[in-house]
């Protein structure tokens, strides 16, 4: 079908705003985004069940190869799953931390002040087990193959960080590398790879974070402009 012969609706939610209102908008919202600091202390106080399904609701709203969706999250709130993730990623971290990491990794680490302990995985309220679906499979078990999963998932992973900052909780990103121990615990099934740990709820009171990670580099060494 070309273009002209799809099926189309038509086109909401872009109201024209004068420029003024543009820029006070998009400042705004860099404002907030300059806020979001990834935390590492968890308060264990519960967060709404209500808030995790509209967050995942708005990653799945991310452009993504040919609209087949290659994503799953599976939201943890149950203490003894998240016990067994907590004892999983800190062996695979202890390797890591003692034995994999070549020394200039850890050197790079070492402003953040990381380490094998993750307390937070059974502290916080939630833990988002992000998963890429390498590809679909029909009822008959036949394969469909999926596109661009690594960078549609990257996306909804992002929408997903600014839709629960937005909401005014904390996200921790963790990647314990390997992860399989996670499609192991939540039985997930042969076509799905797990993408990354994501961390959420309300900062311990008192929370610090690490001073390094608050500088971000400026527009001129991240953009080009070519007018
Ligand atoms: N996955 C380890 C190490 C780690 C690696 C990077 I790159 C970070 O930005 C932070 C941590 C851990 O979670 O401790």
């Amino acid at each position: 079908m070309t273009r002209s012969e799809v099926p189309t609706v038509p086109l909401h939610g872009y109201p024209e705003l004068p420029t003024e209102e543009m820029i006070r908008r998009v400042a705004a919202f860099r404002a907030r985004m300059a806020m979001r600091r990834t935390v590492r202390d968890y308060s264990d106080r519960p967060v709404p069940r209500q808030v995790i399904e509209e967050a995942i609701l708005a990653a799945g709203t991310a452009p993504n190869g040919a609209n087949l969706q290659p994503w799953h999250f599976e939201a943890v709130a149950c203490a003894e799953t998240k016990r067994k993730i907590r004892e999983a990623a800190e062996a695979e971290e202890r390797e890591f931390y003692g034995r994999r990491a070549p020394p200039e990794w850890l050197e790079a680490l070492a402003p953040l002040g990381t380490d094998p302990e993750k307390p937070f995985l059974e502290t916080a309220p939630w833990l988002i087990a992000i998963f890429e679906r390498r590809y679909g499979l029909r009822d008959d078990g036949s394969r469909v193959k999926h596109y661009y999963v690594g960078e549609s998932v990257g996306i909804a992973t992002g929408m997903l960080i600014t839709a629960l900052h937005h909401a005014g909780l904390a996200t921790l990103t963790h990647t314990p590398s390997p992860m399989g121990f996670l499609t192991r615990i939540l039985e997930r099934p042969e076509n799905e790879r797990p993408f990354l740990l994501l961390v959420t709820g309300y900062p311990a009171e008192g929370a610090e974070v690490p001073e390094a990670a608050s500088r971000k580099k400026g527009l001129d060494e991240i953009a080009s402009f070519r007018l």
